[in-house]
């Protein structure tokens, strides 16, 4: 097998390419990301992959380029104009990019733009597949490429996939909007590991998977076409001594005293962003005219730097909303200027990294007050250059970094006041809170820098995949299959233990409506006739249902996980003498959830009661079933009562009983030579637990569980029953 090489994919490379009188002029991109990638992809035969940036027609200079990029190990993905204009301004930039952001009204559903976003990304793929083998690692960056995990994975199923979304993901009730979010969510299902700014994006992510797909996940794993699918929160970090650094450096230092020439008013505050609505510069500008007023003592005495760098000023909104700039700045300086003060210096354009690196020393406060964004950097960059821990960073709560810089002062930059206010408090804030401040969070910008957040990706990439690895080897195969089928054929004794919903038969709605159907009735038939067979059905069903669906077989049973037990030719017994006084305090909680829970009902069993809430909305029920487990917990913690959690159910009953207990009472009537025991949920780990190393246990589904092997569904339980009971063919036809 080749070296497993790390493919880094992204819809730009890192690198500006300009042709100057027919000549390439290759600048390499000083971008965050290129920072923390630099190690991965310049070492061995690992490459990034993306596009140049810049039309090339001729199969010479795209030669020409692909040669000299290849000494960067940096591969071109070429593309026509058509392409850019349809794909990236698009579908990109003017369908997700509006929707993620929460702009519905600027989102554009067209399906040319569909139609192009899919066959570019179908170039990446191609690209890709030139280079890439099965087994390598391919990690793809943000909202550009979302079809491509999955076009990868069909053609390299077992490369190892990472994807990073670099802006929010929506709610489910802005994603639902998309025409084509099904596709968009399986394109994004084709990797092993999702990563997310937030956590806020990372569960809108599953409950749309959960909503549109109908896959559900344990503890942000998705089970996805037979794979772990992990969706992690992993806040991107910055390449932090890049700043600090660069704050010390002589060239900063003689742009700052060059600035200082110039700039003579007592404070400044920064605003750095590429024109882009989302980033709610106009309101920002609205708002230092509001403090201006309100703070009069401050006219003349504190500027607003004014960064805008130039971005997609060829598409409709973002020429209106640089008109509204020129015309807000215009309006501030008019108001208040004056010969010695200009409140906002406005540049609008980008400047080169020591000047930006001056402007994050030199300002007094940094005022970062995007409406949304996925994460935000200058916040961080601000931090990290302040190497006297003194300036005020005002920081929007719409941005993912908020999360991280509690310590900021957090603002919503709808709310005028707050802004004004908060502008307020910067100006006159102590130097000693400021350092306090500004300590903690250059303490965390330190630690978890762009380097750290590359290492737990792959981390995290890698856990995936030996996770997939030990559930594939688990998984009861042709081979493993082969060993039970044999051992049972061998045996003149078997002890079969068999969980009833999840195991057998399918979950229903309604739990009364999950009795068995022709094909479940054959197979015990067949399986209870054979003599060598001693079959128990244990089961948290009561005992009524059991008895009246399957008490004509020759089959024995423990119902309510353990309450009661039948043998042959015996009546119903109970296990011990129960104490059941504790239900007249617990139903009335249950009551209450089934009140705030509609579509959830309360099964009453004789020794325990059930909360099901597979009918509830999708999240309103688990929310509820977190609730309720911590409710109970701490009003029983003097009963003597269990409390379990089964598959969208919730149950209590008195301590002490337990399938494994029940199970184990079998385990010592006869010698057997084959013993299996199958279930699905928690309540069938302790059947497993109490079953001796020969005995093949099995867990239906993915998961961690202490059975021998995992199985995928209940159709392929009952074609292993079957198999047992030699009806396969029957079954089958
Ligand atoms: C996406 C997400 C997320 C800005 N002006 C100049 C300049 N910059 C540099 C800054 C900073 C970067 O541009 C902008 O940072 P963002 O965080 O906005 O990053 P984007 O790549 O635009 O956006 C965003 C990010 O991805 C990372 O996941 O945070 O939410 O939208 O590094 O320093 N650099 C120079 N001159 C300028 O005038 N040299």
């Amino acid at each position: 097998m080749a070296n497993q090489k790390t493919i880094i994919i992204s819809n730009r490379l890192p690198v500006s390419i300009k042709k100057e009188d027919g000549v390439l002029n290759y600048q390499p991109s000083a971008g965050g990301l290129a920072t923390g990638l630099g190690t991965i992809y310049k070492s061995g035969d690992n490459i990034w992959l993306g596009w140049p940036g810049l039309f090339s027609s001729s199969p010479e200079e795209q030669n020409s380029i692909s040669t000299e990029l290849a000494k960067e190990s940096m591969r071109p993905v070429f593309l026509t104009e058509e392409d850019v204009q349809l794909y990236y301004e698009g579908f990109s930039n003017s369908t997700i990019w509006p929707l993620f952001h929460y702009f519905t009204q600027y989102a554009e559903y067209l399906d040319q733009h569909w139609e192009s976003y899919k066959s570019v990304n179908q170039k990446f793929c191609d690209a890709v597949l030139e280079y890439a083998n099965d087994g390598d690692i391919i990690w793809v960056h943000d909202y550009q490429l979302m079809l491509l995990p999955e076009m990868i994975r069909k053609k390299l199923p077992n490369a190892s996939i990472g994807y990073f979304h670099h802006i929010p993901f929506p709610s489910y009730e802005i994603f639902r909007l998309l025409p084509w979010r099904k596709e968009v969510l399986s394109g994004l299902l084709g990797a092993d590991m999702i990563g997310y700014h937030t956590y806020d994006d990372m569960r809108h992510f599953l409950s749309a998977v959960s909503r549109i797909i109908g896959e559900d996940h344990e503890l942000g794993h998705l089970k996805h076409d037979d794979r772990i699918v992990t969706v992690d929160a992993l806040p991107m970090g910055i390449d932090y001594d890049k700043y600090a650094n660069a704050a010390l450096s002589e060239e900063t230092q003689k742009e700052i005293k060059s600035f200082s020439g110039s700039v003579t008013t007592e404070q400044l505050m920064l605003s750095i962003d590429r024109l882009d609505y989302s980033k709610g510069i106009p309101e920002r500008i609205v708002a230092f005219d509001k403090f201006l007023e309100a703070y009069p003592e401050f006219q003349g005495k504190v500027s607003l730097i004014l960064l805008v760098v130039p971005s997609r000023d060829n598409v409709e909104h973002y020429v209106h909303l640089k008109e509204e700039l020129d015309l807000l700045v215009g309006r501030i300086n008019g108001k208040y200027g004056m010969l010695a003060w200009t409140p906002v210096f406005y540049f609008y354009r980008a400047l080169p990294f020591h000047k930006l690196s001056a402007l994050y020393s030199m300002a007094d406060v940094a005022l970062v007050t995007p409406l949304r964004d996925g994460m935000n950097l200058v916040c961080k960059e601000y931090i990290a250059s302040r190497l006297d821990q003194t300036g005020v960073l005002i920081l929007s709560e719409m941005a993912g970094s908020a999360k991280e810089l509690s310590e900021a002062l957090i603002v919503n930059p709808n709310d005028q006041n707050s802004m004004v206010e908060a502008m307020h408090q910067a100006l006159t804030m102590n130097k000693d809170e400021q350092i306090s401040r500004n300590t903690a969070m250059q303490s965390k910008l330190k630690r978890y820098n762009i380097n750290r957040w590359v290492e737990v990706f792959m981390d995290r990439l890698d856990y995936t995949k030996k996770s997939q690895k030990e559930l594939q080897e688990k998984h009861l195969n042709a081979k493993s299959k082969a060993i039970v089928l044999k051992e049972y054929r061998e045996a003149d004794k078997r002890l079969i233990l068999l969980d009833y919903d999840g195991t057998l038969q399918p979950f229903t709605a309604k739990p009364e409506n999950a009795f068995p159907d022709e094909e479940l009735l054959t197979i015990f038939e067949k399986l209870t006739s054979d003599p060598k067979n001693h079959v128990v059905v244990i089961s948290g069903r009561d005992r009524h249902a059991l008895q009246k669906w399957l008490g004509g077989f020759h089959t024995e049973f423990v119902a309510e996980h353990g309450v009661w037990c039948k043998e042959h030719g015996h009546d119903w017994e109970m296990t011990d003498t129960i104490n059941q006084s504790w239900k007249e305090e617990i139903v009335p909680i249950l009551e209450l959830y089934v009140d705030r829970t509609p579509g959830s009902l309360i099964e009453h069993k004789d020794y325990s009661v059930v909360w099901h809430f597979r009918k509830a909305e999708a999240g309103l029920g688990d929310l509820r079933a977190r609730e309720l487990i911590s409710n109970l917990q701490y009003l029983t913690s003097n009963m003597d009562i269990h409390i379990m959690e089964g598959n969208k159910v919730i149950e209590i009953k008195a301590a002490g009983i337990n399938k494994g207990r029940a199970a184990s009472k079998w385990l010592n009537k006869d010698d057997y030579g084959f013993i299996f025991a199958i279930g699905d949920d928690s309540t069938d780990e302790d059947t497993f637990k109490a079953m001796p190393p020969s005995a093949h246990t099995i867990k239906v589904g993915h998961g961690v569980s202490a059975a021998r092997y995992n199985i995928k569904s209940v159709a392929r339980v009952r074609e292993l029953l079957s198999e047992f009971a030699g009806i396969q063919k029957e079954v089958e036809a």
